[in-house]
């Protein structure tokens, strides 16, 4: 008899792995395919307990389908481009690539030893330049459709790490990286037009409805922040110039009595009186220093100037006053708004901090806003507003923009929050932006036979510093080419992508890793796409989930996928936390995940982060039990011992164990049937309670009934080796072995249930009223709560003893019994 040695099964196992490659997808047809993916990791370091838990849930996912018959697509890669692997050079004097490759390299030892069920020839970095030639030539593809493009204009300025951010990127007005507060800086940058795909990135949302978290659909819904209202044009008194503004409420239009621009817009000082123009540039300085939060904040006492200039209410011919003021964003429908303090409250506090008019305009029954200082938001009949009173708000809003229209001083429009994806960065460590600037030709795209612009290799250490212009633009050889199309002297680009752009399709490349010819070979993509189950955090709920949503659906349009979504199911992972507080160095409550690899096994740290919650929550280390998940694992290990040391011919057992004890029968297929179901539903950490409870009832048997030779133990403890082998990989391949078996159990079948062993037995429930038996019924032994309050209280003879009495209370204890005590 051997003892259960974790560092033995590991060492034996992981090799014999290796050299079968047992998670290769056939892709022949012959089973239906399955795309099972986790966000593939940025290679920081060593891994860590959060890959361990994502990973986990991802490997639980794709070991089932596998055992449930599919060709299954589990592939690992690494997003390997990035700031922190610059950072490292820079301290270290040397090169990004040194860092990065050296981390991979460990993470992968690290990955193959956690026995994550990937298909390793598939592995892909995106630093590799056959990997971001392909970036870069599907730059060019946007490039050509209009999809990419450069303009100046004020873009969020990371100070600390001396680069632009998307807006995505900024995090309650911080970089989201380093989180200091990010700036405005005026720069020529390239975006991505994922406005254009503003509706559709709203509209495919719908069938994702129950197969993504709600949460995650409600933000990217925020985010992309659709509304429906109308442009007002306003003329401005004694000036030629016209300026729109963009409402909800063109219905309140007789309600505005003053009118305000964004004062750092370029609108405030072109619309500004020379009298007020020191004015204007003193509040300007003071709004510089604000951040957006700050402008945002609706307690904040409302500040502004009066520009001198009034502007012309399109339908009264009223004269409002022209504001400048912080509340109204520069870069937010046109920049300007019409104020209508008694329906916004906004507006309100602002008329009120500078003595400005109110005027209502729905009559809502609720108190004057000029007296109670609260703006009426909510319905109402519309008053002093010509031929639109009477109306309510749904009728008023349609009948307005119809006026407006029919005097062309406006139309009917629809706003987003979103903005263009700003994607250039003044970094090094990314993929160069494969654009010539040519002084006769102008912006030239390099040719695709030219392509990957690879990044020079003789910068390191001091080079790389950020001094706002990209490293790239220092290296003079790399920089001075001739112009593709006119060959005369011209100069690359000297920004890199964002790696969001990267991580917008590396799942496409995953299909064919080692094409040659294209990015992905459609067809490939056709059997496989869309994932099936992504599986990673909540935190790329709008950037990487809504970036890659956007290129899977510009690629739809270029005719290169059949598919407009990526991701057909999304699970959201918890965090693993320690004593209820994110993991970090200040509070000194990390935990190193190779310490605890090393101290309990692989499989029992995989078991016990499994077990710990629903994989959506969070993971209390301090809740988590290593150390009971390896005795756990022992328990069951042993199980197999025992059935292989009672087997005379230590062979399989190839009937099933029909004969053997009934009630371990129906327990094993029991378990099987309700784990499947579990499974299907995400709940794996009630899996692993199933299957402790089965290793217990199999122990039993085999203790003190049936014994270890009888064919129904057998059967269980295949049943419990095949279910582990979802969590706990090393033990459920040694089991199997031990069991007689001469393949992994990765290849094994999912067991196949015995539906006539699921029908329950019944029991006798007795049903009281007042404390006395008045009936009793055959309920099946599994009956909830409710159902057997429900039989209790429809029984007849219940009924006649109740007499139509009121019910005071139901005390039901399911199976047995239930007390009914009468008002
Ligand atoms: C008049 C009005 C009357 C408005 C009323 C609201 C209520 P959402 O729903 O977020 O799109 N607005 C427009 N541009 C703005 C800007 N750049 N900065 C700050 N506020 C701006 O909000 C649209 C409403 O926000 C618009 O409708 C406008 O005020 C304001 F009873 O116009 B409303
Ligand atoms: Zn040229």
């Amino acid at each position: 008899q051997r003892s259960y040695d974790v560092a033995a099964i590991e060492s034996k196992w992981l090799p014999r792995w290796e050299e079968a490659k047992l998670f290769v997808p056939l892709d022949d047809g012959s089973k239906e395919r399955r795309y099972v993916l986790d966000m593939f990791p940025y290679p920081s370091g060593d891994l860590h307990m959060g890959h361990a838990e994502a990973f986990a849930m991802g490997d639980v996912v794709a070991r089932y389908l596998k055992l449930k018959g599919f060709d299954v697509l589990h592939p690992i890669g690494w997003d390997s481009f990035g700031l922190p692997a610059e950072n490292a050079a820079i301290k270290r004097n040397a090169h990004p690539s040194e860092w990065t490759y050296a981390n991979i390299d460990t993470q992968a030892a690290s990955f193959k030893r956690y026995g994550i069920a990937v298909d390793w020839s598939r592995e892909l970095h995106t630093s590799d330049p056959e990997y971001y030639r392909w970036t870069q030539w599907l730059f060019l593809r946007f490039y050509q459709r209009g999809l990419a493009y450069r303009k100046n204009s004020p873009v969020n300025w990371c100070p600390k790490d001396q680069t632009v951010l998307a807006n995505e990127q900024v995090v309650n007005g911080a970089c989201e990286r380093c989180g200091t507060l990010v700036t405005k800086k005026n720069l020529n940058q390239w975006y991505y037009k994922i406005t254009d795909y503003a509706d559709r990135l709203l509209d495919d949302m719908e069938p994702l409805k129950g197969h993504w978290p709600e949460r995650v659909l409600a933000m990217q819904r925020n985010w992309i922040g659709r509304s429906e209202g109308a442009h007002v044009d306003f003329e401005i008194k004694d000036l030629a110039q016209k300026v729109t503004v963009f409402s909800t409420r063109p219905d309140t239009l007789a309600g505005a009595t003053f009118f305000v621009v964004a004062a750092d817009s370029a609108l405030a000082s072109e619309l500004v009186t020379d009298q007020h123009r020191a004015d204007l540039e003193a509040y300007q300085e003071d709004v510089k220093k604000l951040s957006e939060i700050e402008r945002q904040a609706t307690e904040r006492e409302k500040t502004g100037v009066f520009l001198g200039r009034y502007a012309i209410n399109p339908l009264t011919g009223t004269e409002l006053p022209v504001w400048a003021a912080d509340y109204v964003l520069a870069d937010y429908g046109t920049g300007a708004v019409m104020a209508v303090p008694a329906h916004d409250q906004r507006d309100l506090d602002f008329a009120r901090a500078f003595g400005l008019p109110v005027q209502v305009v729905v009559e809502t029954g609720q108190e004057d806003p000029a007296i109670s200082g609260i703006a009426t938001t909510g319905d109402g009949k519309m008053i002093n507003s010509g031929s639109l009173d009477g109306l309510s708000k749904a009728e008023a809003i349609p009948a307005a923009i119809e006026l407006l229209e029919a005097a062309k001083t406006g139309q009917k429009t629809v706003n987003y929050r979103l903005r263009d994806w700003l994607l250039s960065r003044q970094r090094f460590w990314g993929a160069p932006i494969p654009i010539i600037h040519c002084a006769d030709c102008g912006e030239v795209p390099v040719p695709d036979d030219q392509l990957p612009v690879r990044l020079p290799d003789n910068l390191r250490g001091e080079d790389l510093s950020p001094k706002g212009t990209s490293p790239l633009a220092a290296v003079q050889d790399w920089v001075n080419v001739s112009c593709p199309k006119c060959a005369g002297p011209a100069l690359r680009d000297t920004d890199t992508m964002d790696t969001f752009v990267d991580s917008s399709w590396y799942f496409l490349r995953f299909v064919s890793p080692h094409d040659e010819q294209l990015p992905f070979d459609p067809e490939a993509v056709a059997r496989w796409m869309p994932v099936g189950q992504y599986v990673g955090g909540v935190e790329h709920a709008i950037l990487h989930l809504l970036y890659s949503r956007f290129f899977m659906k510009v690629l739809f349009d270029l005719g290169m996928v059949s598919m407009q979504e990526p991701f057909a199911a999304l699970l959201n992972q918890g965090q693993v936390i320690n004593g209820g507080k994110a993991m970090s160095k200040s509070l000194g409550n990390g935990i190193d995940l190779s310490e605890q690899l090393d101290r309990f096994g692989v499989d029992a740290v995989r078991i016990a982060m499994v077990f710990a919650s629903p994989p959506e929550d969070d993971v209390d280390w301090a809740d988590v039990s290593p150390a009971g998940s390896a005795k756990f694992l022992a328990r069951a290990w042993r199980l197999a011992q025992d059935v292989a040391a009672a087997a005379d011919d230590g062979g399989v057992n190839a009937d099933g164990g029909r004969e053997g004890d009934a009630a371990l029968r129906a327990a094993t297929h029991r378990t099987v049937a309700e784990a499947a179901e579990l499974l299907d539903a995400h709940k794996f950490n009630v899996v692993i309670a199933k299957i402790m409870e089965l290793v217990n009832t199999t122990r039993k048997a085999i203790d003190s009934g049936a014994g270890a030779a009888d064919p129904a133990v057998r059967e269980a403890v295949e049943a419990v080796a095949i279910l582990l082998s979802l969590f706990a990989p090393y033990t459920a391949d040694d089991m199997w072995e031990q069991l007689g078996h001469h393949d992994f159990v990765a290849r094994a079948e999912w067991p196949k249930v015995d539906q006539s062993l699921l029908v329950l037995s019944t029991v006798t429930a007795v049903v009281q009223v007042q404390g006395k038996v008045r009936d009793r019924l055959e309920v099946p032994a599994d009956v909830t709560e409710e159902a057997l309050r429900e039989l209790a209280l429809a029984s007849e003879n219940v009924q006649k003893f109740l007499d139509g009495r009121q019910i005071r209370t139901v005390i039901v204890r399911a199976p047995k019994l239930v007390n009914i005590v009468p008002a």
